[in-house]
């Protein structure tokens, strides 16, 4: 691993700290003198390094949970805004960004479609702007391990905690119009996506992850190739030129940087689609249970889920005061219904306004004044239930091996003071 890898995508004072350790270049990228710093034991990332991308790479305020590959996560208070700015937007890349991506070169490019086809397409950016009718979507792209951090026995995989979910306003055409145009036939049962990012290894003849989904999914209305984010050309980290997005099933399913569908006769058995990824025991398991690849299912629909985004937690009211809460909830299986929020560890709930998503599987504001009863300690649990009922749980729900689906209720810490 050469240097330049390790550390192409992030901010000068972490590469600086990596690439040269030492106390001085440490000292320097704090950017203040460190009193303990014998203490520290060599490797180890100083929180403040650790946790925040300066205005590196379109990135602002997010926080890092490894660099190579780049994955980074949205701190909940940041992810107030109704549409997710780009900036703002968590990374989970499986491998390296591929250099057209930076670049913004389209030379080259082309989309092809093919397998279980009547006609192989081989599409360019202008072929598809031309051919077929675009669409504007507002779509929440959730990492099917975001959550992991709660799981206990711990699984492996990046720590998300809140924060791998975002939801921006994309521009592309349907992947049903452009499947359509091949001629799906009879025999197909699945899409695998393939995209331009480079395997970790940098062997050419592997992908970083090559996953996809049932031939239903893909041809249903709301499953788009897109190629615009919030106005803008998709940015290098979320998949320039070309992604799926393929909402309400696990963000590993919108392949980035997309060069081509292959139409399957079967389930698709690309990277990461075999095996333990992104699946989950067929039935409920101990927590840290050897569970038999056999099984294991395929994740489809994201659960119901919620996030308070205003006051973060740790805050100070005053008593006299009302509080204002708000924040966002969505769900994989359509619109969530009602939103609660309980000051009494789930004893009693409070019915919070909810507005309508901009369009299917955009997430929904919701909003809220809580008067508290006496000063001290309280918790707000933050509770959506969507319309086929489903509620989020209390407490972390079915443990599974890769620390997926994790949507229990967030809860933050109030303290009311006279
Ligand atoms: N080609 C490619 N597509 C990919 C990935 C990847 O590593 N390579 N990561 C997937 C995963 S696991 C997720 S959660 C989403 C994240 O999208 P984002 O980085 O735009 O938030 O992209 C998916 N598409
Ligand atoms: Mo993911």
């Amino acid at each position: 691993m050469t240097r330049t890898e390790a550390t192409q995508d992030l901010p000068d004072s972490r590469r600086q700290f990596l690439s040269h350790g030492g106390k001085a270049a440490l000292i320097a990228a704090l950017g203040a003198p460190v009193p303990f710093i014998d203490n520290l034991a060599p490797g180890v990332m100083p929180e403040a390094l650790a946790q925040v991308v300066g205005e590196a790479k379109g990135k602002r305020g997010i926080r890092v949970l490894n660099d190579r590959p780049f994955n980074a996560e949205t701190p909940v208070t940041l992810l107030d805004d109704d549409i997710t700015p780009n900036e703002r937007h968590f990374v989970r890349n499986n491998g390296i960004v591929p250099e057209r991506a930076w670049k913004k070169d389209l030379k080259g490019w082309s989309l092809q479609i093919d397998g279980e086809v009547g006609k192989e397409l081989n599409l360019s950016m202008s072929d598809l702007k031309a051919r077929f009718k675009s669409v504007r979507r507002t779509l929440v792209i959730e990492c099917g391990g975001n959550g992991r951090a709660g799981y206990d026995p711990p699984a492996k995989g990046n720590q998300w905690t809140l924060g791998a979910v975002g939801c921006a306003e994309y521009e592309g055409v349907r992947l049903r119009d452009v499947l359509n145009a091949a001629g799906v036939k009879k025999s197909a049962v699945y899409i695998g996506y393939y995209g331009e990012d480079i395997h970790l290894s940098r062997d050419p003849r592997k992908q970083p992850i090559s996953r996809g989904v049932p031939i239903a999914k893909a041809l249903d209305e709301h499953t788009i190739l897109a190629w615009s984010m919030n106005g803008e050309p998709l940015p290098a980290y979320h998949g320039f030129p070309l992604r799926l997005v393929c909402p309400g099933w696990p963000g590993s399913t919108g392949g980035k940087w997309l060069k081509r569908i292959w139409v399957r006769d079967q389930v698709h058995d690309g990277t990461k689609m075999t095996g333990t990824a992104y699946r989950v025991p067929r039935h409920p398991v101990a927590p840290g249970t050897d569970v038999a690849e056999e099984d294991m299912e395929i994740i489809h629909e994201m659960p119901v889920k919620s996030i308070i985004t205003r006051p973060g937690t740790g805050i100070e009211t005053p008593l006299a005061k009302q509080l204002a809460l708000r924040g966002h909830a969505w769900s994989g299986w359509g619109d969530v219904k009602a939103m609660d929020l309980s000051i009494d560890f789930g004893a009693t709930w409070i019915s919070a306004k909810l507005g309508a998503p901009r369009n299917p599987y955009a997430w929904q504001r919701w909003n809220v004044q809580i008067k508290f009863p006496k000063p001290g300690y309280y918790e707000v649990w933050a509770r959506a239930t969507d319309n086929r009922g489903h509620m989020q749980p209390m407490l972390v729900p079915g443990w599974n091996p890769k620390g997926y689906l994790n949507n229990a209720m967030q809860r933050i810490a109030v303290k009311v003071v006279a």
